[in-house]
Parts: C-alpha cells; sequence; structure tokens
C-alpha cells in the first residue's frame, strides 16, 4: 500500500502555481486539487504540479472515463472520484483508470508520459453517497482500486442527517476506515473543521485538514485580528 510522508493534506480550490511555490508545504504529505467544486480545469493541473514538492491528488469533476482520463494524463499522483453510488459504479471507474488488460484506459503522447509520471496512479473511490456506503466492503475489495476517501459533508446530506460531526456521519467514517484497513487499502478523508478532526478515524492515511480558502481567511484573521 502506497504511504505518505504526513497523512494531512491541503485541499487546494484556487490558488494558482504563483501561489503554491510561496506556500509553505514541509508540513503536508499530499495537495488534493478539486476540480469538482474548485475553479480549476485539467488545463490548470500542470502548471500546478510544475511546482507541488508534494505528491498531487486530483479530486475529479466526476467518473467520466473520458475526463479521468485527461487528469490522468497530466501526471498527477492519483484521482479521488466523487459521488461513486455503488459497487458497479466502481468498477467502471477501475476500467477508466487502468490500462489494459486490468481496465480501458488509453495510452498517448501526455504529459505523464513525457515527464515520466507515476506509473500506476491511485484510484481513490469517494464515499459521500449512502449507495457507496453499503457497497464499502466489495469497493475496497476491488482490483485496482487503491483506497477510500470519506466526503463527510455529502454524506450528511446523503444519509439524511444535519451536518458532518453528526454521529450517523462520524460511525460511517468508521466503518470505511473498516472496510480499508479490512482490505489493505488506503483510508481518507476530508474534513476542513478542527471538531470535525477529533471524530474521525485518527490513523487515516490521508486527511485533507482544511482548503487554500480557509488558509487565505484565516491568515487575514491573523495578521488583522
Ligand atoms: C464532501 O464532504 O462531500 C466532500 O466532497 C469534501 O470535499
Ligand atoms: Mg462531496
Amino acid at each position: 500500500m502506497t504511504s505518505f510522508a504526513d497523512p494531512r493534506g491541503l485541499w487546494l480550490c484556487l490558488i494558482g502555481p504563483d501561489a503554491l511555490e510561496a506556500l509553505p508545504t514541509d508540513h503536508l504529505g499530499w495537495l488534493g486539487v478539486d476540480l469538482q467544486h474548485g475553479r480549476y480545469e485539467v488545463s490548470d493541473l500542470a502548471g500546478l504540479l510544475r511546482v507541488a514538492r508534494v505528491p498531487v491528488l486530483a479530486r475529479a469533476a466526476s467518473g467520466d472515463a473520458a475526463h479521468l482520463a485527461r487528469v490522468l494524463d497530466t501526471g498527477v499522483a492519483g484521482v479521488i472520484v466523487p459521488g461513486v453510488s455503488s459497487l458497479a459504479e466502481a468498477q467502471g471507474l477501475v476500467g477508466a483508470v487502468r490500462f489494459p488488460p486490468e481496465g480501458r484506459r488509453s495510452t498517448g503522447l501526455t504529459r505523464s508520459v513525457l515527464v515520466g509520471g507515476p506509473g500506476r496512479p491511485l484510484l481513490l473511490a469517494m464515499v459521500e453517497t449512502a449507495g457507496a456506503l453499503d457497497d464499502v466492503g466489495a469497493i475496497a475489495a476491488l482490483d485496482g482500486v487503491d483506497g477510500l476517501f470519506v466526503g463527510p459533508y455529502d454524506l450528511s446530506l446523503s444519509l439524511g442527517r444535519p451536518g458532518p460531526t453528526d454521529a450517523a456521519v462520524v460511525a460511517a467514517a468508521a466503518r470505511v476506515r473498516e472496510a480499508a484497513r479490512a482490505h489493505g487499502v488506503l483510508a481518507g478523508a476530508f474534513s476542513g473543521d478542527r471538531a470535525l478532526d477529533a471524530l474521525l478515524p485518527a490513523d487515516l492515511d490521508l486527511l485533507a485538514v482544511d482548503t487554500d480558502v480557509t488558509l487565505l481567511r484565516v491568515g487575514m484573521d491573523a495578521v488583522l485580528g
């Protein structure tokens, strides 16, 4: 199982390469670049990858195979795929992300080939729907899936709970972690909230602690009070 120097990651929603280059990332194990809710297009990834000093995982906009192929062609270390709703959908992701014979991904003169990107990018399935939670053991067991990544905010919506710190969501996150451990794959989650950090399993392999947006806002508060 791949491991990261530090489980803590920063989730990028809007900063560009110049700001990333200026950001101290010594205490981070990875960066998440959010193509689903962030401002980024696939064409923004190369510039960020050129200055990133830790592995970059792209949160894809969707599980669409053509989109995932273009994201992977940039040479990211892996993809975090949102909104997975079933085992069948997760099987489709393996087909999209893996080269034959494991999957159907095509190769070409891509940035990942040109710069010798990661040989085998990570595929992390987000667990943020009730359907994915129902199938969590089978998804974790799939050859080609490297990890599960909890989206506690959407999961709370999908489970009809009031928010990510609700007991049912916290219990679901623990269940996801157990499934990942049982099948030897990575267990990760998004947080963005210190109260939630304390409720999530303590030994996650990946924890998106917070976003670049929060860093800017907290930084402004710290400087100006
Ligand atoms: C969620 O919690 O739903 C997320 O997708 C976190 O980014
Ligand atoms: Mg989500």
